[in-house]
Formats: C-alpha cells, structure tokens, sequence
C-alpha cells in the first residue's frame, strides 16, 4: 500500500517507473521472492498476463519489444524462473530485441550463502543480456530502472536483466520519480549521405539488403520510395520479412536458409550492396560464404545502430553509424542518377521472387503446406499477423507467404523453437482486432504449448497450423544428410492435438486433406476461441523440394557423413 508519508515501497517505485516509460503489459511467472512488485501492479494501467513457463512469458516480452521498439517487459522468480526464461533473453540477444527482465533475488543479508534459489545474475546472465544487474537502494530504482530502458533501446537492442532482493522490494523510502524516457535516434552524418550518392551513382548492379531492429512502418515506406526512385531491388534477411512490401515492384526476397538461387547469384554478382540494419550473420550469409570476410568482394555499404556492429565481420567501403529509422528518412535527400545503368533489374528480380514462391511445390502426402500458404496469402487481410519458431515447416511460410506489412511477421532470427505461439499470444494481446496465425512444427509447438492455457484464460483467438510431421524434421534431415540410415532421436510420438487443444477449453480441428484446410480454418475462426488446425503431413515431405529418402539416398552415393549442416 502507498503510504500517507510519501514513502513507497521498492514495489511500488519500481511499477511506477514502468507506467511512466509507457509499459502498458507485462508478462509474468509468479514468485514469492518479488510479491512487493507484483501487489504494485493493483490499480496501474499495466495488464499483467500470468503466463505458465517463464519462456513463454519471456518470449511475449521479447516479441513485444520486436514489434513496438520499446522494451518488452517480463517479471520471473529467482534461480529457476530466471533460467526458464533465459530462452526469450538469448532471442532478445540474437534478435536485437529491446526487452526487460525482472527477476526476485534472495533478501540482501543472505546473499553470497547460495540461498534458496540464489544466483548470480551478473555472472550467469551476463554473457546474453545487454547488461545484467541488481539493485541494492530502492531509491535507485527511478535511475537504474531508467538506464535499462535506455540500454534495452539503444545502439543495438537487446535483454536486460535486473535482480531485485526480495528485502528491497519492501524497503519503504521517499524518491522523486524519473521522467519519462524515449528512445535515442541515431542520424547518419551529411558526409555519410553524400559517400552513399557517389557510391551509387558510381554502381552498375547494386542491391539492398535489409534486417535487424529499430525500423518502424514509417521507416519501411521511406525505403519503399527511396527504392522506387532508385529502381533498387531490395531483400529482406532471414525472418524479417515484414520490413518490406513482398509485392513491391522492387522486392526481390527473402533472403535466409535456402533461398532463391536467382536472388543468391544476384547477391552474388552485385557490385554495391547497401545492407541496412543487418549484422548478415550466419544464416542470411549463408554460413558466411556469401561475402569475403573480412574484405567482401564488392562494395559495401553497412548502416547498423550498432557501432561495435561496423567492421565486427566485414569491412565496410562505407560504414554509416545510424538507427534504419533516422537512416531512411535522410534517403529522401539522395537523388538517383538521370540515367540509372541497373534500370529493369528490380524488375527482374520481382519477377524472380514471384515466380519462385507463385506455386505450392508439389509433395509427398494429401496436406501440402505451400497449398495451406499459398490460400492464407490469399484469404488473410494484409493486417494479419502470421508467427513461427523453428523447424522445417518454416520453410513454406518464407517461400509462399506475402508478408505485406510492418511487424505482421514475427519469428526468431536465433531459430529458437517454441517462438511462435508465445509471440502469437503477445500480438493478439497488442492486437485483439487482428487475426493472428501461428505457423508451428509438432516439435516447436509442444515446447512452449502449455501456455495453450493462457490463451484460453485471456480470450486470446490465436489460430495455430501446426504441421505434424511426427519428426523433428529438420534434425531428421540433416541426420540423413550427415549419417544416412542412423536414425536417433528425431521420431515424436504425438499426442492428439484435437483433443489437446479441447481439453484446455480452445477448438480444435484434424486436417487430412488439403482440400479440408479453408473449411476448417473458417470454423477455427467462427469458434472464436484458441485454435489448433492438426496438419497430417507426411514425414517425407521434408522441404518444399526434397523428400527424406532423396536425401538419404544422395547421402548414401556420396559416401555419408558429409560435414556439419544447420537448420
Ligand atoms: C530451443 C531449440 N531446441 C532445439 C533446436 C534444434 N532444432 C532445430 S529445428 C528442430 C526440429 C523442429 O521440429 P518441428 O518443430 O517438428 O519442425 P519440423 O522440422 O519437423 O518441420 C530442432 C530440434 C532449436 N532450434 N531450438
Ligand atoms: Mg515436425
């Protein structure tokens, strides 16, 4: 309880500072080590979702920083609880995702005995969170809890975590509050601007690559222009698809795991590529093969927020130290040249992004997912809000899926599997009037379903295709790949999911046949509850492409293992 005094308790700052930072939900796993924190939430504007593991509700956190660029917030309890959560805080890290970690810590006079549940959480966060700290003073609270916003936000995002002694949480003290914060924009410098028009006025095959973080819908439709003047193609990196119109006449695709050939050899043989917001990691470089490190074989211009980011891998020709908000919109100062040498190639490359992903590839079995994709392109409004995590069934959503819109695709660059339906929670939260689709694997959603419960406890219409290949399927290939015929540990017996989803109060609905998918997604939709729309894939549709036994078999004629693969 607030006190007559003016005296608050560490509690009570704490949610304080979280209202007037603009936090409007939170998500949490309850424990007795911060119950001060969680009494403060009474009578503050603030929807505390209580989640069922910490990783869900660390990844809604972390989801909601992806979206809104503001720092997603998650409350867990010490030692376990901290840990549960720390798969949303390594996909904050890889992601470049701006969140906030609250975590209970044991009362301060105990500290160092290894009390119940105690850890360290410098020392054991303190290689995946941007910073991880503890807070000793609760009239430090306005300050440190206004440093982690700005730390989550700026330069490159990422996870912060803050323990807080359960003694500290009720220690009552008078502190003025800390204003409100906003995040800190980075601007390219004229100079950089005018190396960039000369770099492209000097180029005959240029491309722009984009990714990361801190891009907004304003910034995207300032690079949609910027492109149109200039006739660039431009590509989105791994799952981040959402950053630019896929039927722009300049969106040349998706680059991430096995992209369009056409779009890699034009990636391949430009000689200027802009690469804005991305680090071009492992996955969009196609295990760093596609530059030369450190010097890439053609120019390069990267702009990341991130300083440490320039010249970490490559080389820059150009590096340019800007946010891709503040970057685009100084792109509305370039101008392209009278003549433009590379005119009609962003039209090709369109052309070669359309024709790639036009069709559901033909495969084994009586559900094709390019099918399921190809009519949810079709018949969800552009609005509507498609998640995954990791496996092979991703593979459909980024060759068929048009993703139109800022934020409408939400997935894990870090490839953690469990991703998709706790994002999926944290959207229909943001967004209760949008569809909102989860595209999971039998593996992926089974990490994080549990929390199948708490869309049903929040009326949260989710709708989830979950593609049941009773395999974790892309381990299952690359074993194949690798040691073929030596199966282990990729067979999953499943559960019914149809009665899953109905034991926890949500609709489900058993999909055999293509043809029975958009009946089915109807009725998904007019339950208006949590769904789940069990796919009957074959197992041995393993890409959109290749069959498991093809790649057995062409492992097999190559002599077995062959190197390490990732998915
Ligand atoms: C948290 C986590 N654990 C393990 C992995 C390794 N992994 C990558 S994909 C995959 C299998 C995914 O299976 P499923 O969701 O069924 O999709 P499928 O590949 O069968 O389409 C595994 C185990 C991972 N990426 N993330
Ligand atoms: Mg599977």
């Amino acid at each position: 309880m607030r006190g007559n005094d003016g005296t608050r308790t560490g509690g009570e700052i704490l949610v304080d500072q979280l209202a007037i930072h603009g936090v409007r939900h939170a998500f949490c796993v309850p424990g007795e080590s911060y119950l001060a924190a969680l009494d403060a939430f009474h009578d503050r504007a603030i929807a505390l979702t209580v989640c069922r593991h910490e990783s869900a509700a660390a990844i809604m956190a972390e989801a909601v920083g992806k979206v809104t660029g503001r720092p997603g917030i998650c409350f867990v309890t010490r030692g376990p609880g901290a840990t549960n959560a720390s798969a949303g805080i390594h996909i904050a890290r890889q992601d470049s995702s701006p969140m906030i970690v609250f975590v209970g810590q044991v009362g301060r006079h105990m500290r160092e005995r290894e009390a119940f549940q105690e850890i360290d959480y410098r020392a054991v966060f303190g290689s995946i969170a941007k910073w991880a700290t503890e807070i000793d003073d609760p009239a430090r609270i306005p300050e440190l809890v206004s440093r982690a916003f700005h730390t989550a936000c700026s330069g490159r995002p990422g996870p912060v975590v803050i323990a807080l002694p359960e003694d500290m949480l009720i220690e009552r003290v008078v502190v003025p509050n800390a204003s409100a914060f906003e995040p800190v924009e980075t601007w390219p410098g004229l100079a950089d601007m005018s190396r960039l028009q000369k770099l492209l006025w000097a180029a005959k095959r240029p491309i722009v690559l984009i990714g990361g973080s801190r891009w907004s819908e304003a910034a995207t439709a300032a690079l949609m222009r910027f492109a149109e003047r200039f006739a660039l193609p431009v590509a989105t990196t791994f799952r981040r698809g959402h950053l630019f119109d896929a039927l722009h006449a300049c969106y040349a695709g998706d680059l991430g795991i096995g992209p369009n050939p056409k779009l890699l050899a034009r990636v391949k043989g430009a000689d200027l590529v802009l690469l804005i917001g991305s680090r071009l990691s492992e996955m969009p470089s196609q295990s760093y093969t596609l530059f030369d490190i450190p010097e890439p074989q053609m120019k390069l211009v990267h702009v990341h927020p991130g300083a440490e980011e320039l010249g970490r891998v490559y080389r820059p020709d150009l590096a340019i130290h800007a946010a891709p908000t503040a970057f685009c919109s100084a792109l509305e100062g370039l101008q392209p040249p009278n003549e433009i040498p590379w005119k009609g190639e962003a039209d090709v490359a369109h052309a070669d992004y359309l024709s790639w992903g036009e069709k559901a590839t033909p495969v084994p079995g009586a559900v094709n997912l390019g099918e399921i994709l190809v009519w949810l392109r079709e018949n969800l409004p552009p609005e509507a809000i498609l998640t995954n995590g990791a496996g092979n069934f991703a593979a459909w959503i980024h060759r068929f899926y048009r993703v139109r819109k800022f934020a409408t695709l939400v997935g894990p660059t870090s490839g953690s599997m469990g991703y998709g339906f706790p994002a999926a929670l944290a959207m229909k939260t943001l967004h209760p009037d949008r569809a909102v689709v989860c595209i999971a694997g039998d593996g992926d959603f089974l990490m994080t379903g549990q929390d199948f419960a708490t869309a049903v406890q929040y009326e949260l219409p989710v709708i989830v295709v979950l593609a049941d290949n009773g395999l974790y399927g892309t381990i299952r290939m690359h074993q194949e790949r690798n040691y073929p015929c030596r199966v282990i540990a990729t067979a999953l017996k499943n559960p019914d999911f149809v009665a899953y989803a109905k034991a926890f109060g949500g609709f489900g609905i058993l999909v055999e046949k293509t043809a029975d998918f958009p009946a089915a997604f109807v009725a998904a939709q007019k339950s208006g509850k949590p769904a789940i729309i069990h796919l009957k894939i074959d197992p041995e549709a393993i890409t959109p492409t290749a069959t498991l036994s093809s790649i057995r078999e062409k492992a097999l004629a190559g002599g077995g293992k062959t190197g390490v693969h990732r998915g």
